[in-house]
């Protein structure tokens, strides 16, 4: 038998720094539908996704959320909630799943590492920039501003770090020439872009070790350094397929890729990675396709914006289908897209509910109604069905070529002239005029058929975008695996004459545009909102153990904040018994001394008494402690001033 062909392709590894957001969601669908496809022209598809786990700031991330990084990093890929289920939830079928965590990846990377080191194409080298002491920081001129450290904005020196180097500068020209060859480097736009802002103005040899953080792959043979992020990171679309490791064993089979990224990373991927490949002498990939950037309002989405969207909301207020048919539907795929919520509900009212759900409902209700399900066997031409005919002959191959050229929205273009001339033909062949005349039953199962046809062409096609209701629709009008399969996409008369039809649920309901907007921009918020943990509610206690602890009312009197200690606060309190009560707490990194005197606050008073910092407390505070987003919050319990002290609590 002969072998299939293969087909890699891969989106980039995501930072598990923070939830993903419709941005992601955006380049994983689109590389998702690029897979799907390719498994359909009967492609032997590898598809690979990942996170990319190391680098500084997930270090820092980890140390604000009180967590080492590898733990902060699971919560994010394997947590509920987290990268691993929202591809799962999406309808994602990557074939693998890379963490540059994972032990043979970080491996492999010092296995390239060495290797590059050994051929000569890294070598040790200083490290001259801008140091900040105070942030142990380096930086560039460029990153500086006013002079000064971009992060703390205080005064920097010249040092110099020892550090690893790659010689970049070796593979100018080659990598010049790569970029100007072929199809390397797509769209065609930014191979200029590459070539004149990064390669023309002298190429020079990249940093490749840090030592000032330890959270990435350990130079094997110098301790101390860590190898750059990017030179970990590029390098998983090769040991995903067991390059330099033993975890798989399909390099041979499968490499080159096809890297699809986004804009930003576009020189990373064009420029350093295949000059890395030609070092370590593998090919380099077959394509790299820079996409676009979905922005709001013109500014790209970022979580310090607050301007981020998130696809578990959308996904469950319209349907994971119907977000990733607006996705592909409605931006060019290389160029930047504005992202609202009226544009995707306009998209799925009229593309999905009105265009080819109509087609749907409409043809198989009819099917239904007219001959019971089962078209009969006479048939009878007519007017307007040559040119439907064609179209159901003709659009596969269109829509091939927009796919193979990475044009997702141009496909769905061909597809959706296929699906509005079948709508149109329903209203010039007027079926419910046919059905009325016994002596047009055969036209009337013409139209039908061919309606039938019209949907069976399209829905192949739409498989790669909406894989599931695509399942669904060809249960409805009857359609086996062999009317699914792509040869069947140009062929018309491929469902048997017979055909059985079923009526089922409407596939894509009409949106009410104004009552979803306030939804969605609930939803929004809550989900925005800072994740609270309770703990779970103890065990039960009876009433008079309850009782037992007496807590009152208490004045503030004069609160100050213990020498010695940053946590602990010295309260004198009024419990009402006429004798100021000493209370300490170890409150003062919520609270300054001066906020609290003279507030009506809450304390058990029976408590044992306690030595803190050699000063005695007699009694606690009360106040609501929760955890929110992995890290305390405390409100101490302030009651009404007109509450006297000495009140007991009950
Ligand atoms: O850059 N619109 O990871 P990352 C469209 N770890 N696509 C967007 C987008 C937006 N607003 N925001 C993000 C990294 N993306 C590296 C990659 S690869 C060896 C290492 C998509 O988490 C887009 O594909 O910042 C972009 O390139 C990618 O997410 C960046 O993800």
């Amino acid at each position: 038998m002969e072998n299939k062909k293969t087909y890699y392709i891969t989106t980039p590894i995501y930072y598990p720094s923070d939830k993903l957001h419709i941005g992601h969601t955006y380049c994983t669908v689109a590389t998702d539908a690029f897979a799907r496809y390719k498994r359909l022209r009967g492609y032997d598809v590898m598809f690979l996704t990942g996170t990319d786990e190391h680098g500084q700031k997930i270090e820092e991330k980890a140390k604000q959320a009180g967590k080492t990084p590898q733990e902060f990093v699971d919560g994010i890929v394997c947590g509920e909630g987290g990268i691993l289920d929202l591809w799962k939830l999406m309808n994602i079928s990557n074939d693998r799943f890379i963490r540059t965590t994972d032990d043979y990846h970080v491996a492999a990377v010092q296995r390239i590492f060495k290797k590059m080191y050994d051929n000569g194409d890294i070598y040790k080298g200083a490290y001259k920039g801008k140091y900040c002491t105070p942030c142990e920081s380096f930086w560039t001129e460029s990153q500086l501003v006013n002079g000064m450290c971009p992060d703390c904005g205080r005064p920097v020196h010249d040092a110099e770090e020892e550090a690893y180097f790659f010689r970049l500068s070796k593979y100018a020209k080659p990598v010049q020439e790569l970029l100007e060859s072929g199809t390397f480097l797509e769209p065609a736009s930014r191979v200029n872009e590459m070539i004149n802002n990064f390669i023309k103005p002298g190429l020079e040899d990249l940093c490749v070790s840090r030592t000032s953080f330890t959270w990435g792959v350990p130079v094997d043979f110098d301790p101390g350094h860590v190898v750059y992020v990017w030179v970990d990171a590029l390098f998983n679309y090769a040991t995903a397929l067991g390059y330099q490791n033993d975890r798989y064993d399909d390099f041979d089979k499968y490499w080159p890729p096809v890297n699809i990224v986004g804009k930003e990373i576009v020189r990373f991927h064009s420029i350093i990675w295949p000059a890395m490949l030609m070092s370590v002498g593998e090919p380099v990939p077959t394509k790299v396709y820079g996409h676009g950037w979905l922005v709001i309002d013109g500014g790209k989405m970022s979580k310090s914006k607050g301007n981020v969207v998130d696809p578990y909301v959308l996904a469950d207020k319209f349907g994971v289908d119907a977000l990733r048919f607006f996705l592909l539907r409605t931006f060019p795929f290389g160029s930047d897209g504005n992202f609202s919520n009226e544009l995707l509900i306009n998209t799925i009212n009229t593309d999905l509910a009105n265009d080819l759900g109509n087609l749907v409902s409409r043809t198989t209700a009819m099917c239904e109604k007219y001959f019971g399900g089962s078209l009969p066997a006479a048939r009878e031409s007519g007017d307007f069905d040559e040119e439907l005919i064609a179209l159901i002959r003709g659009t596969a191959e269109k829509y091939a070529a927009q796919m193979d050229n990475y044009q997702p929205h141009l496909a769905l273009e061909e597809v959706f002239r296929l699906i509005q001339r079948a709508n149109k033909y329903i209203d010039e062949t007027m079926p419910w005029a046919l059905a009325k005349d016994e002596s047009k039953k055969a036209r009337l199962a013409s139209v039908l058929y061919n309606l039938l046809e019209a949907l069976r062409v399209s829905l192949i096609m739409l498989t790669p975008f909406i894989p599931a209701s695509c399942e669904k629709a060809f249960a409805q009008i009857g359609a086996d695996k062999n009317a699914q399969s792509w040869d069947s996409a140009a062929v018309y008369g491929v469902l048997p004459a017979d055909v059985a039809v079923h009526k089922g649920e409407t596939l894509f309901p009409r949106i009410d545009a104004q009552k979803m907007l306030d939804e969605l921009e609930s939803a929004h918020k809550a989900a925005a909102a800072p994740k609270v943990e309770y703990p779970p509610v103890q065990p039960d206690v009876t009433i008079d153990e309850f009782n037992k602890c007496d807590m009152r009312v208490c004045k503030v009197l004069s609160c100050e904040a213990v020498k010695k200690s940053d946590r602990l606060l010295k309260f004198m309190l009024d419990d009402g018994s006429g004798t100021p009560r000493q209370i300490l707490s170890g409150i003062h990194k919520f609270y300054e001394p001066e906020q609290l005197v003279g507030k009506t606050v809450v304390a058990i008073l029976n408590l044992p008494a306690r030595k803190m910092m050699g000063l005695e407390s007699n009694g606690m505070l009360l106040s609501a402690l929760r955890m929110v987003d992995g890290k305390e919050e405390l409100n101490l319990i302030m009651l009404d001033d007109a509450v006297p002290a000495g009140a007991k609590l009950c």
